[in-house]
């Protein structure tokens, strides 16, 4: 690794004066004496991408990042030259860039300064490598705050902090361990209350330092290509995040069941082991949608083969799993045995499909097979081919999904635990070596798993899992935070991992529950169910060399915990759902760190431990032992109490009580929360009546229920059901409007309306102008009411 100190000894290149300046519609050229260019391209008012050539010349202009339907387009764009900068106005941010040293500041329109170069764009030449490494420094102002960047372990504000995103296999990782699974160069800047965000899209190695080396200093490099970012202006946390999720993309819908409890071990096999573990869950009552094979399934570890002995009908298998609700998902890795009688090697041997090594032998890894090859992944070729090779596992076989586990790609026995640098990659057309393919090989790999599973399972939704990514994997499958530990500090871990990813435009996430390496106790175990249901990916693995690590593994009490716990995660399936479609349509992450909640809240940039999962519900784990209840920040609005309808008004930190068998959970005022009925899986009963809680508020709130037929795609044709409710409380009343959209209709008729903290006693109640009778509407107490799905304005006024 390269440090700062290191570049600066060595001595830095910095451009000079501009002598040339060109605009072409949306693109504008700085020249300066000494051969730089800066190449500022405004995608949106607030969307303007950076790029810095030196020598006058630019690489080839290509990104695996990108979303292919990049909205763009913006309402203003003038250019203004003065004495000594000129001045790029848009209608939200003005940019000024300085004609002596290409220097860059951007500001609000008031002029208060979002951001500024400290040195800005230098580079030094790299003899190693070629090329030059190319480097970037901004100032970082007193009280600014960093957060995003991928699944870093380490606390949810990064000042003080220097991280490298180079995917790793990073077996029981460590707080703070550098580099991790992912790389997701993008982090998000709080300035001032303005929030501001820079997308460093660079597939080489990067780093970024935040006011690690220097107090006032943030700074990011890359061993190799180009000073190529995006900065995005907020002045939310939320815009920001929603334009780095527009560039980079968002998944389709997952079918829902992907959203249930799933169990994994490494492995379950032989059949009967897989029969007896659906079996009890059955028995025990235990809701589950999912279950894992991992590489033990295969014959001798070979990818798309079944290990006859362990399970010698595996499509029977599937079959008869998928008569009790259980969806099967395999693993599938990418080294490829080097035996001349697999097929699969032969195949990829016939066709040239297998990386090579820069003097041109194939590159060859040792992993759990023995001696492997490697397809190239980032050839577009063989990612036809490896989608291909799926179709017996889903088409004829019935596997529901896939996991792609060791795409970073992991190799054993070496000490960088990957591929050989001089590795040679098609990079679709590019070619370059592994040090630029590297990041990006795992998230090349899932795509094009991902392209075959959605090929075979069509008219169905594909599910697929990946260890590895890059910026823009989201768009194709759900990740997990890779081989972490059974201690109370992964616990604390998953926590702020989860609340990264999301913000980082990756919400399709979740732990191993209960960690993978070594063995959780029950406490532990019950501690981490009840943070990983308000998880969107929600599984337990574990590497399965020591004890059981199922939900009955630990004792009655804890069984009948994680029962309820995970009993709870599919109440609250649609609430999840919808908290999903919010995130494929607005980019809004499906859990929210407190600071992205309020950014106006100082109290909140150091949080770590509180979080939003959807927008209406706040969410604390216990994360040590012996806890009867914990300290815990409420960020501003008023909170129910889930357990107690005790209502809290936030600005305050309190006690809040937490036995074994209570997570701090909070829903917030005015929200309306959809719930189904327990289903052991989903699917397993009809929805007779839809359940709402209504948790009352003067005052007005919206809530959303979004459903459909929950797999396939008609509702890209419009079969969906959109609800948005808008409610008012008063001192003595309560008025609901619903508007619907989309002509999906709903296996129920009717809501039921369950009401929490309701400051009067129902007298009258008006649908739609009438009122109707007690009966009618199977008044029940102060607390619910039953009403058909249709109306549209709901009037409740107290005795
Ligand atoms: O395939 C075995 C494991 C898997 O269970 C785990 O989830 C992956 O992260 N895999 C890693 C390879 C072995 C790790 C020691």
């Amino acid at each position: 690794m390269i440090t700062n100190t290191e570049i600066e000894k060595r001595g830095n290149q910095q451009p000079d004066h501009i002598v040339d300046f060109k605009q072409e519609n949306d693109k504008l050229h700085f020249t300066t004496q000494n051969g730089v260019i800066l190449e500022l391209t405004i995608l949106r008012d607030s969307a303007i991408r950076f790029r810095y050539a030196t020598e006058h010349v630019f690489e080839p202009d290509f990104s695996y990042a990108l979303n292919d339907d990049v909205n763009s387009g913006y309402n203003e764009l003038s250019v203004e030259e003065e004495t000594a900068a000129y001045i790029v106005s848009t209608s939200k941010i003005n940019i000024h860039i300085k004609k002596s040293n290409l220097k860059v500041k951007i500001t609000d329109k008031e002029g208060t300064v979002i951001s500024e170069d400290e040195l800005g764009f230098h580079w030094e030449e790299n003899y190693d490598y070629g090329g030059n490494i190319v480097k970037m420094s901004k100032v970082c102002h007193s009280g600014e705050s960093y957060y995003g960047m991928g699944d870093k372990a380490s606390h949810t504000n990064l000042k003080g902090k220097r991280v490298n995103n180079w995917v790793t296999d990073s077996y029981a990782y460590g707080k703070d361990q550098e580099p991790l699974y992912k790389a997701i160069p993008f982090y998000v800047g709080l300035n001032q209350n303005m929030a501001y965000g820079v997308f460093f899209d660079n597939s080489f190695s990067t780093y970024f330092d935040f006011a690690n080396e220097k107090r006032n200093v943030t700074s990011f490099w890359a061993d190799g290509g180009e000073m190529n970012y995006y900065f995005f202006y907020g002045p939310k946390m939320g815009q920001v995040v929603e334009a780095y999720t527009d560039l980079t993309g968002v998944p389709e819908l997952p079918p829902l069941w992907a959203l249930g409890f799933h169990q994994s071990k490494w492995s379950y096999y032989p059949e009967k082991k897989v029969k007896d573990l659906a079996a009890t869950f059955r028995k025990l009552e235990i809701p589950c949608d999912a279950i894992y094979l991992d590489i033990d399934y295969m014959d001798g570890f070979r990818c798309f083969t079944w290990d006859k002995q362990r399970f010698p009908d595996p499509k029977k298998m599937i079959q008869e799993l998928e008569a009790d609700g259980f969806k099967t998902v395999t693993m599938i890795d990418p080294g490829i045995k080097i035996d001349r009688d697999y097929w699969v090697y032969q195949e990829a041997m016939e066709n040239e499909y297998f990386c090579r090594r820069a003097d041109g032998p194939h590159f060859k890894g040792k992993v759990w097979p023995g001696e492997c090859k490697f397809p190239d992944f980032t050839n577009p070729e063989v990612r036809e081919w490896w989608a291909g090779l799926y179709k017996e596992m889903i088409a004829d076989m019935g596997v529901h999904g896939v996991w792609n586990d060791m795409n970073e790609p992991a190799v054993m026995e070496v000490p960088t635990k990957t591929a050989n640098l001089d590795v040679r990659h098609d990079y679709d057309g590019h070619r370059c070596s592994h040090r630029k393919a590297h990041n990006v090989y795992g998230m090349q790999m899932v795509r094009a798993t991902y392209n075959g599973i959605k090929k075979y399972t069509f008219p169905k939704r594909p599910f697929v899992l990946t260890r590895a990514a890059y910026s823009g994997t989201q768009r194709y499958c759900a990740t997990w935070t890779g081989d972490n530990v059974a201690t109370w500090e992964h616990l604390w871990i998953a926590n702020v991992q989860m609340q990264r990813m999301a913000l980082s435009g990756y919400s399709f996430v979740g732990s191993d529950i209960g960690g993978f390496a070594e063995q959780p106790n029950g406490e532990l175990f019950a501690r981490w169910m009840q943070l990983a249901i308000f998880h969107p990916f929600c599984r337990v693995h574990s590497s399965g060399d020591h004890g059981d690590q199922e939900p009955w593994s630990f004792g009655q009490e804890i069984t009948g915990i994680v029962r309820k716990f995970i009993e709870l995660r599919y109440k609250l399936l649609p609430y999840i759902y919808t908290t999903f479609y919010k995130y494929i349509k607005d980019g809004l992450p499906m859990i929210q760190s407190l600071v992205f909640y309020d950014q106006e809240d100082t109290q909140t940039h150091f949080r770590t431990d509180e979080f939003l999962f959807g927008e209406q519900m706040l969410v604390c784990p216990v994360q040590e032992p012996n806890a009867q209840g914990r300290r815990m920040y409420f960020p501003k609005g008023n909170w129910y109490n889930y357990w107690t309808d005790e209502v809290i008004s936030g600005g305050v930190e309190k006690w809040v009580s937490a036995p074994l068998h209570v997570i701090p959970f909070y829903i917030k005022e005015g929200a309306m929360i959809p719930k189904y009925p327990v289903q052991q899986y989903v699917g397993e009963k009809e929805i007779k009546e839809l359940e709402i809680d209504i948790y009352f508020k003067e005052g007005m709130e919206n809530s959303e229920v979004y459903e459909d037929q929950q797999d396939g795609y008609d509702y890209k044709k419009g079969r969906f059901s959109l609800r948005r409710f808008r409610l008012r409380g008063k001192e003595n009343e309560l008025i609901i409007q619903q508007f619907k959209d989309g002509n999906y209709i709903t296996t129920y008729d009717i809501f039921k309306l369950s009401f929490h903290g309701l400051p009067f006693t129902i007298g009258i109640v008006e649908v739609d102008n009438e009122e109707v009778s007690p009966e009618d509407i199977k008044l029940n107490g102060n607390n619910s009411i039953e009403i058909s799905k249709d109306f549209t304005e709901l009037h409740i006024i107290g005795k």
